[in-house]
């Protein structure tokens, strides 16, 4: 359960690290903006409250995993890492540049922070069913997370790595949709319509969730209810919007990868600076 005073303070760090994401990717000048900004409250949630981690000891033996499958919004997870003291906060100035430590997608061998180096859609949530069931054959009580997007769900090696969880009961295997509707260039519906989601979820043997994936608290609650899971893994399905919280990008088409000028970056930072 998240308390009142818990949730308004993640829903600050919340803020906070959608500021942050739109100050890196403006600082480099181009990024991807829709997809990044749609993670936000998920990202947050999982690593202000959710996740056993220790900043000071990235690669702590049992802590709780993380893969974001949708590499492409690597610079809003640099930014909730930063913000949680895992790496100096001046290190988001160098994404995507010569020699640094924040490429444009997650690389595990850079990064304190990040478990699993994704980028080619499609096989992150397989890299999780393994991290999942290595942990349980350690005897290991940690969770592991993973974050798909809805574009990305048209890979095929999704569907594989949800019969083998299913298979292997891989109930510590906590994972989302990022159903914000949109793709790179086209509506999700348009493009590889996903149907009934939540029931392609249930047939493969996962227990399925879905709520508003901006609302922390409702999010928190699904998240409890999928770790009462004794056999089987958990999809909880986030409805979210590309672009969310900056009104020069909001379920905007052209927000998949854009360049962003530092003054319309200003703006939308002003605006958010309102909510603070
Ligand atoms: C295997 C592979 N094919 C294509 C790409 C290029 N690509 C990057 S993001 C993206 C769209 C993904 O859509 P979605 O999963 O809905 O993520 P969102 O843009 O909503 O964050 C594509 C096609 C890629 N990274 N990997
Ligand atoms: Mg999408």
């Amino acid at each position: 359960m998240i308390t009142k005073s818990e949730l308004q303070q993640l829903n600050k760090e919340a803020n906070n690290v959608r500021i942050k994401t739109l100050e890196t990717i403006a600082n480099l000048g181009v990024g991807h903006v829709g997809g990044s900004l749609s993670v936000v409250e998920i990202l947050t949630l999982l690593y202000f409250k959710e996740m056993n981690i220790d900043p000071k000891n990235p690669k702590m033996e049992g802590r709780d995993l993380l893969v974001l499958s949708k590499g492409h919004a690597g610079p809003t997870l640099y930014s909730t890492l930063a913000l949680k003291g895992f790496f100096p906060l001046e290190w988001l100035k160098t994404l995507n540049q010569g020699g640094t430590n924040l490429p444009s997608h997650c690389d595990r061998t850079k990064t304190p922070g990040i478990d699993m180096t994704t980028g080619s859609l499609g096989q992150g949530l397989s890299a999780a069913c393994g991290m999942a069931l290595s942990c349980r054959i350690d005897n290991l009580d940690n969770y592991t997370y993973a974050i798909i997007g809805d574009g990305e769900s048209d890979e095929g090696q999704n569907w594989e790595a949800a019969m083998f969880a299913s298979q292997y009961k891989l109930n510590k295997l906590i994972a989302f949709t990022d159903y914000n509707k949109l793709q790179l260039d086209g509506t999700t519906e348009s493009i590889m319509d996903l149907g009934d989601i939540e029931g392609k979820w249930r047939t493969f043997g996962w227990n399925v969730y879905r709520c508003d994936g901006h609302d922390i608290a409702a999010i928190e609650s699904k998240i409890q209810l999928a770790k009462l899971s004794n056999n089987k893994p958990n999809m909880i399905i986030l409805d979210t919007i590309k672009g969310k919280g900056a009104a020069f990008a909001e379920n905007k088409l052209s927000n998949h990868n854009m360049v962003v000028s530092q003054e319309i970056a200003d703006e939308a930072i002003a605006e958010l600076m309102k909510e603070l």
